[in-house]
């Protein structure tokens, strides 16, 4: 084997055990570098005849060619191994279970606010809903509230900053206002059968949503729900408050043995007024009565400030909480468990 031959070969080795790019270069440099062998056999031709420099020279370049093509085809195969490498790292694996959308559910009080309007809805009602920011009007003095009534006091009621000399706004303390709004446009739909002297459809509506108070403990909270209901006509007597109100219990605690009792009270809205409490026959709570709602015969003034003939229009209303409907419906102790937003918790209702 000659000089070339032999200096190919070893080139072909050195290169095939260069095991990355910076080794492979400085084996390259022994060869085609500078100083490198073939450079230097190139650099002795000039010593030659012109005949030898021809055939020698010949020979040199296919030499030089050969190393070239080695060391391009072990570059290739380095970077083809670097590619390799990196993708073995970054694999994914297929094969693993993907990660699963949550599935969401209701709220507990959501529940009980679905389930309220359901059965009310069966019975003819309307659902109302509008602004958790109210004026002073809706919210107090269209529902008979007297201007120095303790539920006025910044210390009952979260007063909102207009930012103008505008009449003053509240969060809402209850959804009443909302059932002055909803008769209001309900009166103004029928003010020309009104004033013709007939009559109108019978108002029945429920109106839930949340509602705002300054009171936070283990059953108060700064936020909580309220629904309430009204019916007014021209024949409407406490009496169907008490079949509506009886019918709608026993629906929502699925107890046809549950009992009611009307006891008597005081609300600005309503005379007369009554308290609702409710006594389950069987369960944990047999036997012990438990506050529901007030209710009453929607006050003259009141009916007044719907835009109706309070001597030709009566009615009742009622107004009760969903969030402790939830807790005796379900067991709950302590109302903050709605509002922490603890998961362990509201898993338990879907
Ligand atoms: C209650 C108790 C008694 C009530 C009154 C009205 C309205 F708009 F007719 F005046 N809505 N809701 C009412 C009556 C609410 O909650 C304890």
């Amino acid at each position: 084997m000659n000089e070339l031959d032999s200096l190919i070969d070893e080139a072909r080795a050195r290169f095939g055990s260069a095991v990355n790019p910076v080794e492979l270069e400085n084996a390259k440099a022994l060869y085609l570098g500078k100083a490198g062998r073939l450079t230097s056999l190139m650099k002795g031709l000039s010593a030659l005849s012109v005949e030898e420099k021809k055939s020698q020279g010949a020979a040199i370049n296919l030499a030089k060619q050969a190393v070239e093509a080695a060391l391009q085809a072990r570059r290739s195969e380095l970077a083809e191994a670097e590619l390799q490498r990196q993708l073995e790292a970054e694999a994914l694996d297929v094969t693993l279970p993907g990660r699963s959308v949550g599935q969401g559910g209701l709220h507990p009080v959501s529940l009980t606010l679905e389930r309220i309007e359901r059965l009310f809805g069966s019975m003819g009602f309307d659902v109302a809903e509008g602004p958790e920011i109210e004026t002073d009007w809706f919210n107090f003095t269209a529902l008979n509230t007297p201007e120095d009534h303790p539920a006025r006091s910044m210390h009952d009621t979260f007063y909102v900053e207009a930012g103008d000399d505008s009449a003053p706004h509240l969060l809402r303390t209850h959804t009443s206002p909302m059932q002055i709004r909803h008769a209001v446009q309900h009166v103004k739909r029928h003010r020309a059968s009104l004033d013709a002297g007939q009559g109108m459809p019978e108002i029945r509506v429920i109106a839930p949503g949340r509602t705002y108070r300054v009171d936070s403990d283990a059953t108060h909270s700064p936020m909580f729900h309220q629904c309430e209901g009204l019916w007014i006509g021209e024949n409407v007597s406490f009496k169907d408050l008490k079949v509506i109100f009886t019918g709608f219990c026993r629906a929502f605690f699925e107890s046809d043995d549950l009992a009611l009792r009307f006891r008597p009270s005081f609300f600005p809205f309503t005379e007369p007024s009554a308290e609702i409490d409710i006594q389950f026959a069987t369960g944990p709570l047999a036997g012990r009565w438990l506050e529901v709602a007030g209710s009453g015969q929607v006050h003259p003034n009141v009916v007044r400030n719907m835009g109706l003939d309070p001597e030709r229009f009566i009615g009742f209303a009622f107004g009760m909480g969903p969030d402790r409907l939830t807790m005796l419906r379900y067991g709950v102790d302590d109302l903050r468990l709605f509002f922490d937003g603890d998961l362990r918790f509201l898993r338990q209702f879907h």
